[in-house]
């Protein structure tokens, strides 16, 4: 990063997407990001990386969104990610029984890999297919209750439907926690640690799969 490209912020958050592969993690970071849905992203290798700058009440804030790779045989590079995560978004695909009861399994490395204080969230994608849903509502607010999640919100990366909001409240959320340890910094460098740099590169150039 060059010196006149330093950018100053408030806040910088980490957050990570986990859940199954084809639950639509890429689409919903990308439909973020970007404000764009495209059908075919291709599996996620590895990591990717990205960045969103976002403004709360004056606040600027940095997220540092890791999109994992569902796929089994990316376990053990991706659960490395999940250190220092200050969030993790836990998604399912409402249309996918395997992808809702594998949130268990998710759940269980979130705790051996995250601290204590992370916040989760659960997400429920793909709501834009109604019809062939086969995890409802409520079955999916009880069982976030159940694991003390911060919040259980359907979404659609396809219609666009609650993305933002998600990550709004999100942030909001970690403002409201983290508001006494405000990270100042104008430079990314003193907050990533080397391979995270090294992913970054790597997300910046791309890693991806098509399938
Ligand atoms: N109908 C519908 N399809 C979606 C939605 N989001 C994603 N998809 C589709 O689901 C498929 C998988 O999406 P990805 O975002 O690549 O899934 P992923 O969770 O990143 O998968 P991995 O990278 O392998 O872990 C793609 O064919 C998308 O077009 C959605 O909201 N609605
Ligand atoms: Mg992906």
């Amino acid at each position: 990063m060059d010196s006149d490209e330093v950018e100053q912020f408030d806040y910088l958050f980490k957050i990570v997407l986990i859940g199954d592969a084809g639950v639509g993690k890429t689409c919903i970071v990308q439909r973020f990001k970007s404000g764009l849905f495209m059908e075919q992203y291709g599996s996620t290798i590895g990591v990717d990386f990205t960045m969103k700058t976002i403004v709360i009440d004056d606040k600027k804030i940095k997220l540092q969104i890791w999109d994992t790779a569902g796929q089994e045989r990316f376990k053990t590079i991706t659960q490395s990610y999940y250190r220092s995560a200050h969030a993790v978004l836990l998604v399912y695909d409402i249309t996918k029984e395997k992808s809702f009861e594998n949130i268990e399994k998710w759940l269980e490395d979130v705790r051996k890999y995250t601290g204590n204080n992370v916040l989760k969230v659960l997400i429920g994608n793909k709501c834009d297919l109604e019809q062939a849903r086969r995890i409802s509502t409520e079955k999916a607010k009880l069982f976030s209750e159940k694991y003390n999640m911060f919040s259980m919100i359907e979404v659609s990366a396809k219609d666009c439907c609650n993305i933002n909001e998600s990550f709004i409240n999100l942030t909001k959320e970690l403002v409201s926690l983290h508001s006494d340890s405000k990270f100042i910094s104008n430079d990314i460098n003193l907050v990533l640690g080397e391979r995270e740099r090294q992913t970054e590169e790597r997300g910046r150039y791309g890693t991806r799969e098509y399938r």
